[in-house]
This record gives C-alpha cells, sequence and structure tokens, in this order.
C-alpha cells in the first residue's frame, strides 16, 4: 500500500454542478464561498457525480432559500437575491431523502439570536456549507488518511489541530476544506446534518466535535472505505449508512469468541504446518490469518441471504488454510499431500497449493448446507479468475438461478497480482455483461504489502493494489488485517452489498507476510527494515486475544483450550495421514460430473448421423425468418441469405454455416444446450453465420432461429463477447467445466489472436486433465488459412497446438476396432482441420457423443465458407454417417496402381492442390487424402492409403511455413505409419520467421509454387 506516495491527479468535472458552482460564482460573495465553488469545482467525473455538491441537504438548503425568496425577496441576503433574479436556479431533481433533517436552518443562526421564521444569517450558511465540506471529504479520501498498516510503516500518526481535536485526515484528505477548520470555540456549536450523512443516527444536529471524531473514526481509523466515485446516489448512500450509522462496529460477545476460536484455527493450521514440515513451501498466510475468519464470514452471511453455492479461486498464499479450514477438506487428505506418496489415479498431478475441491457441508453457523468449491489453478497468478466466473456463471444457469441468489464467486488475490495482471481487468469487464455477469463477484485480496522481494512502489503506479476495480464501479473496502472486527464488519457489508445489488466489489485486507515469499525464503535480503517490524510485531490472535481478555470477553485459559483443542485436532489428522499409501487426485478434483461416467462402455461413441427428416427440420427453421414476418423487418441482404440456404435445403445439400446449424441444431433437439462465445459470433466474423437476426427498426428486437428449433430443446446461446481473449477463453473453459452434457465453443476473430489467451491453453485446456483429473470438452475455433491477408490474419499457429498434444510420434497403438476412439481417451486434446461441413457437422457431434470429454482445436476456414465446392450432401451428415478421420481420394482411389503420387495434406489447401490437379489433368496420377483429424494421428489410416497406393511417391502438402503448420508433428507420425519402410517428403513454402508474407504477390508467387511442386509427376 503506498497510496500516500502518490498525488492524486483529478480532472475537473465534465458536469460541473452548474446551479451551484455558476451562482456562488456569479453572486461573488464572501471568500468563504469562494472556497466551497473551488470545491465543487475540483470534484471529478468519478467522484460520485450522481451526487452532485448541490444535492442532498446543500440543495435542500438553497431551495429553502429560493422558497424563502419567492415569498419575499428581502427576506434573503442581497447575494441570494441577485442570484434568484438572474434565473439562474433550477430546482434540482427530486431525490428521496435518506434521512429527515427537520431543524429549519434558522435554529442554528451564529451570527445573532435565532428568530423563528427569520433568514438564517450568512455566517451560519457560510459554517453550515463548510461542515458539508468537510464531511463530504472524509467520505471522499478519509481512506487516505487511514490507519491500515498493521506495521505501522505507512500509517499516519494524529496530529493536534488547532481545534483541539487529534486527528489524521490532513490536506489529502480535506485539501482546500482543511482552511475551513474551526476553533476550540466552536467546537460546542450545533450543526444540522446533511441528508447524505448517517453519522448523527437519529440525531438531526450534532456539536461540531461530535460530528468531527465521529467522521474521523469512521473514515480514518481501520477501515478505509473507497466508494465516492460510484455513479448511483442510491449506493453511495447504502454505504454510507453501513459504515457511518452509530453502533455498527459493536459484537456480541458470542460474536467476538466465534471470531477468536476461528483465528485460533487459521493462525494453529500454520502453526501446525511448519512445526511439522518445517522444510517444506506451503505459501501460509502468517501476518493475513484473518482471511480466514474472513472469508468464513462473507460465507455465513451470504448463505443467511439465500446462496447455497460458492466457488472460489484463490492463488497460492494460505491455499492450504483455506482448504482445511474454509472448505473443511479433511485434514488428513492435507498432510497426506506432503508425504510424497505415489498417486493411486491417473495423471501427473500438481504440487499442494494449486489443487481444487469440491465440498457439500452443512455451514453450522446458518445451519443451511452449502457447497464449496475451490478451483484447481496453475501457477499462473490470476490466470483462474476467468474460469471461475465460468463455472460459477454455468452453475447459475443450470440451477435456473438467472440473478445470482443461489450461486456466487469469490475471488481471492495477492496485491502484487491483482494489479499487476492484465486478465484481472479483462474479467473485472465481464462483469456486467448480460451473457457474462456472476451478479457480483467478492474479491479479497490478501494484501501483505509485497510481491515475492518487490515493494508495491516498484510495483505499481497507481495508489492502491485495488484500483482496477474501480472501472466496474466497485466499492472498495480496505482494512487493517490486525483488527478482526473491523474486518469481519467489512465482509458482513460486502456480503450484504453483493446480495443487494448483485455488483462487485473488493475487500483490500491489508496485512504483512512474516516470512519469506515462501518458508524458506529470506525477507531480510531485500526488505531489511519491514522485518525488523514484523519480527518485533505480535500476530494477529495474541494481540486479539489479548484484547478480549483485556475487555473481560475470555480468560487467558479459554484462548489456551481452544487453542491446544485444535492442535489435537491437527495431531490426530497427522496420525492418519501417516497410515495412507498413497495419493488420490480424485480427492482434489473441483467439479465432479456425477453420474456421468457411470455405466459408460469408455470406448463407445454414439452415432454422430441423425435422421435426413431432422436435418431438413432444421434447415427450415435456420432458412426462414420469425413467425411474425410480417412485423419482423429484416435487411434485406439477410433475405437473400435466408433464401439461399431454403434453396440449399430444398437441394438437400449443406454450406459451413448450414452444417455448423445441423449440429447445433441436432445438439439442442437432443438436450444438449449449446453455447457459443466470442468476438462477433453473432453474425460471425465473415458474416456467414447470422444467427441473430435484428428487427431493422426496433431496437433491441431479434431472433433467433437456433432457440427455436423445437419445443422441447435445450437451451441455445450465442454471445458476442468483450474484446478480451484470455479472459473469455478461461470463462467458457470454467462453464465447460461444470456440466459434461454441453457443447461450449469459443471462437477466436482470427485464430492468432488466441495467442492472448496463451496461459489459458497451456495451463488449463491442455493440461487440465493430467494435473487435476477434470475433463472438458471445450471447442476452440480458430479461423486459420493462407489467403494473402499478412502476417496476422493467416494462422492460428496450429503447430503450437500440435507440439503440445501428448500423441507418442513413435507409437503406432495396436490395431483394433476401437483404434480411433482408444486414441481420443488417451490424448489431453483432438486438433482438426476440416474441409467440409458434414465433417464439421460430425466432429461437433462427436464431442458430446463421446463417453467422456476432451478439448478440441479447429482450424476453421474463411474462404471455405462460401467455397462452392465446400458443401456437403445431407447423406453426409444422415444416419450411418460419420466423422471421417482421413478422407481418401475416391477417384484416383479407383485405380491406385495409375497413381504415381499421393499428396496428403490438411485444410483448405485441399482445394487448391484439386484445382491445380484438373488444370493440368492429372486426377489419375496424383491423389490427394486429406488428414482432416491431425491430432490423434490416425496412424491406421494413413497406413492403409499408403498401401493402397504401394509405388506412389509420397508427399506432405502444406501451405503453411516449413517449420509452421503441421509438418514436424505428422512427419515423424507418417514414418512411424509407414514402419520406416517408405519416406514421405515436404512441399511446400521454406521456413518462416512470420506466418505470411505481407505482399499478396509474393503470397500468390508462392502459393503458385507450391501446388506446382505438388502437383506433378
Ligand atoms: C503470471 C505469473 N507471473 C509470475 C509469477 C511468479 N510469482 C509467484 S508469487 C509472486 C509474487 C506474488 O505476489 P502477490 O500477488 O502479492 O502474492 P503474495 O505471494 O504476496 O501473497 C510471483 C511474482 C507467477 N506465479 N505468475
Ligand atoms: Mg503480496
Amino acid at each position: 500500500m503506498h497510496r500516500a506516495h502518490t498525488a492524486f491527479s483529478l480532472a475537473l468535472s465534465p458536469m460541473a454542478h452548474k446551479n451551484f458552482a455558476t451562482w456562488l460564482l456569479k453572486s461573488n460573495t464572501s471568500k468563504q464561498m469562494a472556497k466551497v465553488t473551488a470545491a465543487a469545482a475540483v470534484r471529478t467525473y468519478n467522484s460520485a457525480a450522481a451526487e452532485p455538491f448541490a444535492n442532498g441537504s446543500t440543495a435542500s438548503y438553497v431551495e429553502e432559500m429560493y422558497n424563502a425568496w419567492l415569498r419575499d425577496p428581502t427576506s434573503v441576503h442581497t447575494s441570494w437575491d441577485a442570484y434568484f433574479r438572474s434565473n439562474s436556479y433550477v430546482s434540482p431533481p427530486n431525490l428521496a431523502p435518506v434521512q429527515a433533517n427537520t431543524l429549519p436552518l434558522t435554529a442554528f443562526n451564529f451570527g445573532g439570536a435565532a428568530v423563528s421564521g427569520a433568514a438564517p444569517d450568512s455566517k451560519t450558511i457560510d459554517d453550515h456549507l463548510a461542515v458539508q465540506a468537510i464531511i463530504r471529504s472524509y467520505q471522499s479520501r478519509g481512506h487516505l488518511a487511514s490507519d491500515l498498516d498493521p506495521l505501522g510503516i505507512l500509517t499516519r500518526e494524529k496530529t493536534v489541530c488547532k481545534d483541539g481535536l487529534a486527528r489524521r485526515a490532513n490536506e489529502d484528505v480535506l485539501r482546500q476544506h482543511s482552511g475551513f477548520l474551526f476553533g476550540e470555540q466552536d467546537m460546542e456549536r450545533q450543526f444540522k446534518l446533511p441528508s447524505t450523512t448517517f453519522i448523527g443516527g437519529d440525531e438531526a444536529s450534532l456539536p461540531l466535535k461530535e460530528i468531527l471524531n465521529r467522521l474521523e473514526n469512521v473514515y480514518c481509523n481501520k477501515i478505509g472505505v473507497e466508494f465516492m466515485f460510484i455513479n448511483s446516489l442510491e449506493q453511495c448512500n447504502w454505504i454510507r449508512k453501513r459504515f457511518e450509522t452509530p453502533g455498527v462496529l459493536n459484537f456480541s460477545p458470542e460474536e467476538k469468541r466465534l471470531i477468536l476460536a476461528r483465528l485460533t484455527r487459521a493462525t494453529g493450521f500454520e502453526a501446525f504446518l511448519a512445526k511439522k514440515y518445517s522444510s517444506e513451501k506451503r505459501f501460509g498466510l502468517e501476518g493475513c490469518e484473518i482471511m480466514i475468519p474472513a472469508l468464513k464470514e462473507i460465507i455465513d452471511v451470504s448463505t443467511e441471504l439465500g446462496v447455497e453455492s460458492v466457488i472460489m479461486g484463490m492463488p497460492h498464499r494460505g491455499r492450504l488454510n483455506t482448504l482445511a479450514n474454509v472448505c473443511r477438506k479433511p485434514l488428513n487428505q492435507i498432510f497426506t499431500q506432503f508425504a510424497g506418496l505415489e498417486a493411486a489415479d491417473d495423471g501427473s498431478g500438481d504440487v499442494k497449493y494449486h489443487l481444487g475441491t469440491y465440498i457439500e457441508r452443512l455451514n453450522r453457523v446458518t445451519n443451511k448446507n452449502i457447497r464449496l468449491a475451490v478451483v484447481a489453478n496453475p501457477s499462473h497468478l490470476e490466470a483462474v479468475d476467468p474460469v471461475v466466473q465460468g463455472k460459477t456463471r454455468a452453475e447459475q444457469f443450470y440451477r435456473g438461478d438467472q440473478e445470482g441468489k443461489k450461486v456466487m464467486s469469490i475471488l481471492i488475490h495477492g496485491d502484487a497480482a491483482f494489479c499487476g495482471q492484465g486478465v484481472v481487468y479483462e474479467t473485472m469487464h465481464l462483469s456486467d455483461l448480460p451473457d457474462y455477469t456472476t451478479h457480483g463477484t467478492i474479491h479479497v485480496v490478501a494484501n501483505n504489502q509485497i510481491g515475492f522481494t518487490t515493494d508495491p512502489r516498484f510495483s505499481r503506479s497507481s495508489p492502491y493494489c485495488t484500483d482496477v476495480a474501480r472501472v466496474v464501479n466497485a466499492p472498495i473496502f480496505h482494512v487493517n488485517a490486525d483488527d478482526p472486527e473491523a474486518v469481519m464488519h467489512v465482509c458482513k457489508v460486502a456480503a450484504e452489498w453483493r446480495a443487494t445489488f448483485h455488483k462487485d466489489c473488493v475487500i483490500d485486507l491489508v496485512g504483512y507476510r512474516r516470512n519469506g515469499h515462501n518458508e524458506i525464503d529470506e525477507p531480510m535480503f531485500t526488505q531489511p527494515l519491514m522485518y525488523q517490524k514484523i519480527r518485533k510485531h505480535k500476530n494477529c490472535l495474541d494481540l486479539y486475544a489479548d484484547k478480549l481478555i483485556a475487555e473481560g470477553t475470555v480468560t487467558g485459559e479459554e484462548v489456551k483450550s481452544v487453542a491446544a483443542k485444535y492442535e489435537n485436532i491437527c495431531e490426530e489428522a497427522f496420525a492418519l495421514a501417516k497410515t495412507e499409501t498413497h495419493v488420490k487426485y480424485k480427492d482434489w478434483l473441483d467439479s465432479p460430473w456425477s453420474g456421468f461416467f457411470e455405466g459408460k462402455d469408455p470406448l463407445k461413441v454414439a452415432p454422430t448421423g441423425v435422421k435426413e427428416e431432422t436435418l431438413i427440420h432444421i434447415g427450415n427453421r435456420f432458412s426462414s425468418p420469425p413467425p411474425n414476418a410480417a412485423e419482423f423487418v429484416i435487411h434485406k441482404g439477410l433475405l437473400r441469405v435466408l433464401a439461399a440456404r431454403k434453396a440449399m435445403v430444398d437441394e438437400k445439400i449443406a454450406d459451413w454455416a448450414l452444417g455448423e446449424a445441423m449440429a447445433f441444431g441436432s445438439l439442442l433437439k437432443e438436450g444438449i444446450h449449446v453455447r457459443l462465445s466470442g468476438q462477433d459470433v453473432e453474425r460471425g466474423t465473415f458474416s456467414h453465420r447470422h444467427h441473430v437476426l435484428h428487427h431493422q427498426l426496433v431496437d433491441k428486437a431479434t431472433y433467433n432461429s437456433l432457440q427455436h428449433m423445437y419445443p422441447d430443446q435445450a437451451p441455445y446461446s450465442v454471445s458476442n463477447s468483450s474484446l478480451s481473449e484470455y479472459a473469455v477463453l478461461g470463462f467458457e473453459h470454467g462453464y465447460s467445466m461444470t456440466n459434461p452434457n454441453a457443447l461450449v465453443l469459443w471462437e477466436a476473430q482470427f485464430g492468432d489472436f488466441s495467442n492472448t489467451a496463451q496461459s489459458i491453453i497451456d495451463q488449463f485446456i491442455s493440461s487440465g486433465q493430467s494435473k487435476w483429473v477434470r475433463q472438458s470438452g471445450l471447442v476452440m475455433l480458430l479461423p486459420h488459412g493462407m489467403e494473402g491477408m499478412g502476417p496476422e490474419h493467416s494462422s492460428c499457429r496450429v503447430e503450437r497446438f500440435l507440439q503440445m498434444s501428448s500423441d507418442d510420434p513413435d507409437y503406432f497403438p495396436p490395431e483394433s476396432d476401437e483404434f480411433g476412439t482408444r486414441q481420443l481417451h488417451d490424448i489431453n486434446w483432438i486438433v482438426a482441420n476440416c474441409t467440409t461441413p458434414a465433417n464439421y457437422y460430425h466432429i461437433l457431434r462427436r464431442q458430446i457423443a463421446l463417453p467422456f470429454r476432451k478439448p478440441l482445436i479447429l482450424c476453421t476456414p474463411k474462404s471455405l465458407l462460401r467455397h462452392p465446392e465446400a458443401k456437403s450432401p445431407f447423406s453426409e451428415m444422415s444416419e450411418g454417417s460419420e466423422f471421417q478421420r482421413i478422407i481418401p481420394d475416391r477417384v484416383a482411389g479407383e485405380n491406385p496402381s495409375n497413381v504415381k503420387k499421393v499428396v496428403f495434406c490438411t485444410g483448405r489447401v485441399y482445394y487448391d492442390l484439386t484445382k491445380t490437379r484438373a488444370d493440368k489433368k492429372l486426377e489419375n496420377e496424383v491423389a490427394i487424402v486429406r488428414v482432416e483429424q491431425i491430432s490423434p494421428f490416425p496412424f491406421d489410416l494413413v497406413k492403409e492409403q499408403a498401401n493402397l497406393y504401394k509405388n506412389a511417391e509420397l508427399v506432405w502438402a502444406q501451405e503453411e511455413h516449413k517449420n509452421q503448420g503441421c509438418w514436424t508433428y505428422v512427419q515423424p507420425r507418417f514414418l512411424t505409419a509407414l514402419n520406416h519402410s517408405r519416406d514421405v517428403s515436404y512441399v511446400g513454402r521454406a521456413c518462416g520467421a512470420s506466418t505470411a508474407t505481407g505482399s499478396k504477390a509474393q503470397h500468390i508467387r508462392e502459393l503458385n509454387a507450391l501446388l506446382n511442386d505438388a502437383i506433378s509427376t
């Protein structure tokens, strides 16, 4: 936290508050008034624009003046008279008063005796305005002076001011209003409280001294509330009320004992691990142990308010403690992870502080059942955030929880990662999008004021590590982690905020890190002064126990006995863990699919062809305007698209968009939810899909025929996403984890953009099953193809996906009827590049027909979307048809002995090759074989094709550069398939650093060269 080091530079408000500021300028009143003008002018657009200074009590005060002036112009000061005569005054909008201030201002006349019905004197007005400005200053900026740092390094000491009061608020907080501070003689004067404060409780006015003390206590103590940038008066008032109302921080003795007991467990857990596994890394929570009671409080309050399932994402710090004391994962399972045992099940596993969990248990405090999941995550900090959101959204969807009342997410962050990692920002921006919102996430920052060895001063440019949350108007509650009661209050407010407004909020738990980054690191190398302080600093549990003993809530014996009891529990679990011989990865699964695998033959794939009448029905619906077509005005161009679709259906052929719709529609018919998400997917980047028809005259009137295929179909959702790959791909991955009976697809605008989501691809999609026994059938649609569009927009870098495939190049699996399915079962993901709508249709349907789930990486076409030959007859999609891993050359294959050369290829280049072959009239001499599923490699079918053309030369032709595309992947596998008895040579572009040339002419030259090389004998 280095908030104090950064000067705030606030822009002038674009919405300068005309009423207030202009009349003051015009009326040229006292100096004091001019200062107030400045206060209004300095106010910024992000500073509660919805609650201008002239609103609330100031506004009602001015209005009172105005009404008095209307009755009798001489009853007000000449400056008011001049102002009102200028017609500048406009009554403020009618804001519902949040607190009735019934006392007239005349009751406070300071210049002379109060006279009933008389106008207040100008000193009264000035002083009231000054007090109101001060109240507002505390609300807006009090957090800058609040006492957040348990180590006191950045804490501003209180100073005694000219009024005799000690306060932390200084010019950072009060700014120009510090000049308004009164003298000691004013301290007992009563001031009317504006409706925008709750510090008075039931009192409409308070002595100045009390006002200042209360403000100081609310805003500059152990809690720093940042909220005045929120653009909603209702929300600002809601927060003010929760923090300002007198007595909000009073806890009952029972509540205090519960906090103490929870803190004892959190502290005891780390101490126990430190004792038993002193040389093991565990990324302990020491210095921020309060996070455990904090999470429990959030969950308690949320459960009380109706939440039944909580999905959490968190980094390394305090993760084991969270599993143990928040999720109540059996301690022996946690301790077993330290024993270095062999795993009892498949997979490569992960380190203990990355594993997930899923627990269903009774919440003892609320007596309600609750499900808690901690999503497994990689080291890549914050990468799990969107995954958690996607999983949460999916759970809400399947439960019909449209407002997020039953399912919620909590994201826990480190201070350095929260402000440093861009995915946090990307994820925040999903928070209010209709198809991505989870209706409010509570973010908890375990802010230990350090990231590994780096001070905040060198790791961020913002005053707080939480500033990223301001972009979505999330309130931010900073709190000193050494004050358990303040922390609990903040957690309660956060849970209530989420339940009330269904919007994100942030709890910034400002603590410290007692040890090094991990328990083996030496922190004094880099933070000597901070760690000298830490060494002398008592831990939070001891401080709190001392406080409760001193106030008589508990005795020293009680404190000791609670700690001893927990230590015993740990010892028993430790003994039990010692009897274990294996770890079970399944114990750590975050998304169990109950029943999905039961009774299934793991090698049996359901048929993917469907009845022709189903295809015709889907085709007809997909090519029809909405039922109320007469009223729904469709764009003329789309009418042509629909007519062309209809013509295809009549001819029983499908292009790419129709093939896709057949896959989606038939799955929806079978009760499979389909969700397609990505940038501009509704229309399709290449304007081929058009799933959402827009009424040309009525805003938001749309029609999506895939949602209306059958009355009892599953829901179809297609959503244009925010312009993010990292967060959106992570989100869809999380969505796909929740339920195997859904087809979840993410489409990149162009395949190359998927590399900005690389950590989701590397850390989750390719390796999730191996590390965390968690399957996913997510489909990534990656437009790919060298079509002269330059270095970007050409390649989805399929070579990278292939390089990550766990498909052994030297191993030809035993041949059997189940060859293809067994390969799919054993691999980490599927990589394919289909050339026909029918094969695209089948591979999508196969995702669901498989008895297990695997991610599918699909290179998808661009020009083929409209290519006259890239069409499939319905017969290739109807019953009896299936996905073809390889598409043989039917013509050349009839007389294989004539064939001199076999060109193997994948993807769109096939159509260029066939055209060149036709031009050269070499159909009988050159066979062209399409490898549609690249990984797992179809060893069996490649062998079969090669055997068919015994004497032919074998080549692999590709349009990508030699070091890219599929060549390096297929080459060794060809040799294995051919048992090293024949060779396969390369035809295509030379190696290249870039994916494609930027010159169209060069592109055409290169393409022609490769086509000529490939189609020659
Ligand atoms: C994306 C990413 N970059 C770098 C790292 C290496 N790393 C691990 S922990 C850490 C510091 C994290 O600091 P903070 O977020 O404050 O969490 P803390 O460890 O202090 O709890 C770093 C840089 C990582 N795990 N992930
Ligand atoms: Mg940190």
